[in-house]
């Protein structure tokens, strides 16, 4: 095998672009496939701060590495879900990160927000885990942005999760969220940040190989949780799919944002509201997040 670039060895095969890279053009590949998203849905300028949401895993680190490298003006946030060990190392991954390159990493604890940490929120709740997780990080992300005066929250979410996501709606045919469902969503009230996915365009193997490649010191183990989410059984779904016929998922989420999508923005049209409780925005009286906190201060106090 070949680089497409140089013709030199190649050091990986990228089957669904039919082309093969040695290392340093890959690395390139990868930054021109982030420059590309930023530039395409304009997700950000080099006059913006940006806060990257970091996990510890190998996606969000290597974007705040490529944005870094890049130029861009940028700082982390770590979410403490408070889930044992696994935020424990996540966080120490984060920091570590952060002190190497002297960057600033702000930090939020679920714990202090909602009341308790993920684990107990839901035992709380009687939930699944991952739609409370869900719900307070969404939510701490742009309280945290709009604290701290950022316009932008950039997560690490990669081509395979996005396309999960989405078979995930499409088999339940989740029509109000399928509209959300894109690379870069817009502020639509002044209490909203932009939230941006500058790795949509990148597959998982392709994080982890950039990562890999450039050092990066990230934590290998999913979160306990995820072991259960249905969206690992999509992964899984896909991933045969891939295996078969490589670029699947490429077109299976390309084809919907090309083509589909649209059809599905015209049919939201949802009024947004200020929470009485905390001020964010929200759809109704109370925000979703302020009735998650209260209830678990009913159900462990
Ligand atoms: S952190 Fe939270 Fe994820 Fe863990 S509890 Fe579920 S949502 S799996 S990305
Ligand atoms: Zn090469
Ligand atoms: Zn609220």
């Amino acid at each position: 095998m070949k680089c497409r670039k140089c013709g030199g060895a190649a050091a990986l095969e990228l089957r669904r672009h039919n082309a093969a890279f040695c290392s340093p053009h890959f690395l390139e590949f990868f930054r021109k496939q982030v420059a590309e998203a930023v530039h395409r849905h304009q997700m950000f300028t080099r006059d913006e701060k940006i806060m990257v949401a970091v996990s510890g895993g190998k996606d969000s680190l290597a974007l705040w590495d490529v944005l870094v490298e890049d130029g861009y003006q940028t700082a982390g946030l770590y979410l403490d879900l408070g889930i044992f060990d696994y935020s424990k190392e996540s966080k120490a991954k984060c920091e570590a990160f952060a002190a190497s390159r002297g960057l600033t990493l702000h930090i939020e604890r679920v714990a202090e927000a909602v009341g308790a940490p993920i684990p107990v929120v839901q035992q709380a709740t009687r939930r699944p885990t991952c739609s409370a997780c869900g719900l307070s990080k969404r939510y701490l992300m742009n309280r945290a942005a709009l604290q701290h005066g950022y316009p932008v929250v950039a997560t690490g979410h990669n081509l395979d999760d996005e396309a999960a996501t989405l078979f995930g709606s499409v088999m339940h045919w989740q029509t109000d969220a399928l509209p959300r469902q894109s690379p870069a969503l817009a502020s639509t009230h002044p209490k909203l940040v932009r939230r941006v996915k500058p790795l949509y365009r990148l597959s998982e193997l392709e994080t982890a190989a950039f990562a890999f490649l450039r050092g990066i010191d990230y934590i290998v183990e999913e979160c306990p949780f995820a072991k259960g989410a249905t969206s690992i059984a999509h992964k899984q779904v896909l991933d045969r799919l891939e295996e078969a016929s490589p670029g699947s998922k490429h077109n299976f989420l390309f084809g919907f944002l090309e083509k589909a999508r649209p059809a599905f923005e015209k049919i939201e049209h949802v009024e947004l509201l200020e929470c009485t409780s905390c001020g964010q925005v929200t759809t109704g009286a109370v925000c979703a997040f302020c009735k998650l906190a209260d209830l678990v201060k009913r159900r462990t106090s």
